[in-house]
């Protein structure tokens, strides 16, 4: 039995959560608290303080545990704990609030920092009709043309899925070159 473990990061808000409450099979182990700051308060009620936690079966063989990050800064301590040991991480970008492009960003730099793993961008929240197309994403994220940037919508399981697979394809392949 192989377990694959992968982070889930990204902004404040980027549907971290939801991404993987969508995919669990088992109930997410969540550190959720009221918001009190009044600005926050009025893009949602409640955000991680400092983990969440779930698992995938993918076959008989295959496991993969995903940890999800807090979004906000004062509660980025928990970042560097929850990389220890990825295999490969997953940064979550809101394509309806732009204001946040340039955290995702920086959040993408900071985890690179941790690790060199593979990662890949989810592109969430495409069903909303005010979503930006993941390729002009790709052009102020500055992404390369090898970065693979998915569009994504945590609600919808088939697609988190999606995601997950193609990080995944992206870990083995990694660990294939390794052992060349
Ligand atoms: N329409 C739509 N809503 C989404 C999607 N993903 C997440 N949401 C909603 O966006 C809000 C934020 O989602 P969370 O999963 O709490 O976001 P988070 O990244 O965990 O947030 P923090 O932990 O506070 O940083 C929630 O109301 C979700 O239901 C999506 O793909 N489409
Ligand atoms: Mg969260």
């Amino acid at each position: 039995m192989q377990t694959v473990k992968m982070v889930v990061t990204g902004p404040f808000n980027a549907g971290k959560t939801e991404f993987i409450r969508s995919v669990s099979e088992i109930d997410v182990v969540s550190t959720e608290r009221k918001i009190t700051t009044a600005s926050e308060r009025a893009i949602k009620e409640s955000t991680t303080v400092a983990m969440d936690f779930g698992r995938i079966t993918v076959d008989d063989d295959l496991v993969l545990y995903l940890f999800g990050t807090p979004g906000q800064r004062r509660f980025d301590f928990m970042w560097e704990i929850l990389s220890e040991g990825m295999l490969g991480f997953i940064v979550m970008v809101d394509s309806t609030r732009p204001e946040t492009f340039r955290e995702a960003r920086s959040i993408l730099e900071t985890f690179r920092a941790y690790a060199p793993t593979p990662y890949v961008v989810a592109a969430n929240k495409q069903d909303k009709k005010d979503a930006w197309d993941p390729e002009d994403m790709r052009h102020v994220l500055r992404l390369d043309s090898k970065v693979k940037l998915l569009p994504c919508v945590a609600t919808d399981r088939n697609s988190v899925k999606s995601v997950l697979l193609e990080l995944l394809y992206s870990i083995l392949a990694e660990m294939e070159q390794g052992e060349r």
